[in-house]
């Protein structure tokens, strides 16, 4: 039996993170009858009608790296680049500095099912020189994907808090995630999974992949009602070996998810005022 390398995935949405400082003191001076209608516009811009094409999240960022997160859900890098063309002509724009974006597309990853899957198909005589194995590994990924599509085009989940960050796994000279075997990566990711769950119903957690796209391999959203979880998951992944040895990280934003509606308060500054 073949080991596989590289695990399968599946993909879903394209993503759009895109941060701003907003330019308070000319914010300042829009009488509020504009800031409605600025905020207004830029909502009427990133709505989508069919939850099924896509989502916009609005979150105010914590501390210097930025004010303002968008965070925009669509189908294709097609529809992702009409977004954020279109958003680029709204006056709220032009009140805007850019701090950073991230490019990437949610991405579930397979090792489990990619092992089980293989040794399946051994069973049944496929292996992957053969010229029928890629079609026999297909049609059970097509079968995946039908069963995890809502985690892959799911709703943005609605928690007040939200937390992302890049990440890499290592290429070191010691430590090489990408040099190590199949089984051994496998059985990290495991672990690592066992950790995650028991976080369920406290955190929902978005991993998109970005290899190709932006500077680091992954990137990490997390959600949740209550601050103190991300503080928790992460620390506790800290110790598993697919993050103590492997694991790098950028730079962490976090921040608290605000609904589209509320975001002339956030621009007239008297969001979360009692
Ligand atoms: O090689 C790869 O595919 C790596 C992609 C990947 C990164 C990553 C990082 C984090 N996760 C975090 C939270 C959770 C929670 C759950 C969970 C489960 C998985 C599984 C895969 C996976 N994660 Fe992950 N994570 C990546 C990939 N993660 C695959 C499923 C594993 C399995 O079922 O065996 C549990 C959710 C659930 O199953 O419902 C929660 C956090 C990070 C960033 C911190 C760190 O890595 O230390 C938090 C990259």
């Amino acid at each position: 039996l073949n080991p596989p390398i590289v695990p399968e995935s599946l993909e879903g949405w394209s993503v759009l993170h895109l941060m701003y400082r907003v330019d308070w003191t000319r914010m300042r001076e829009v009488p509020h009858k504009e800031c409605k209608r600025i905020a207004n516009e830029v909502v009427t811009t990133l709505a989508v009608e069919d939850p099924a094409d896509g989502a916009t999240a609005y979150v105010q960022v914590l501390g210097h790296k930025g004010d303002l997160m968008l965070v925009i859900f669509r189908k294709t890098f097609d529809d992702l680049g009409r977004a954020e063309l279109a958003f680029s002509q709204t006056a709220l724009h032009a009140l805007l500095i850019p701090t950073t974006s991230y490019v990437s597309i949610v991405e579930l990853g397979m090792y489990d099912m990619t092992g089980k899957i293989h040794r399946q198909l051994a069973e049944l005589g496929e292996r992957p020189d053969l010229p029928t194995y890629r079609a026999a590994m297909a049609a059970e990924m097509e079968k995946q994907r039908q069963r995890v599509s809502g985690r892959l085009f799911g709703p943005v989940p609605k928690s007040r808090y939200v937390c992302f960050y890049p990440m890499n796994k290592r290429r070191g000279e010691v430590h090489n995630w990408y040099t190590e075997t199949f089984e051994r990566r496998a059985e990290m990711m495991s672990e690592h999974g066992k950790i995650g769950r028991e976080y369920a119903g406290k955190v929902i957690q978005i991993i998109s992949g970005s290899i190709g796209y932006d500077d680091w391999e992954w990137g990490v959203d997390l959600f949740a009602d209550d601050p103190i979880t991300f503080k928790k998951l992460i620390f506790e992944m800290r110790f598993d070996e697919a993050s103590s040895k492997f694991a790098e990280f950028g730079p962490f934003y976090v921040g608290l998810q605000f609904p589209p509606e509320d975001l002339e308060k956030y621009l007239s500054a008297t969001l979360g005022q009692p």
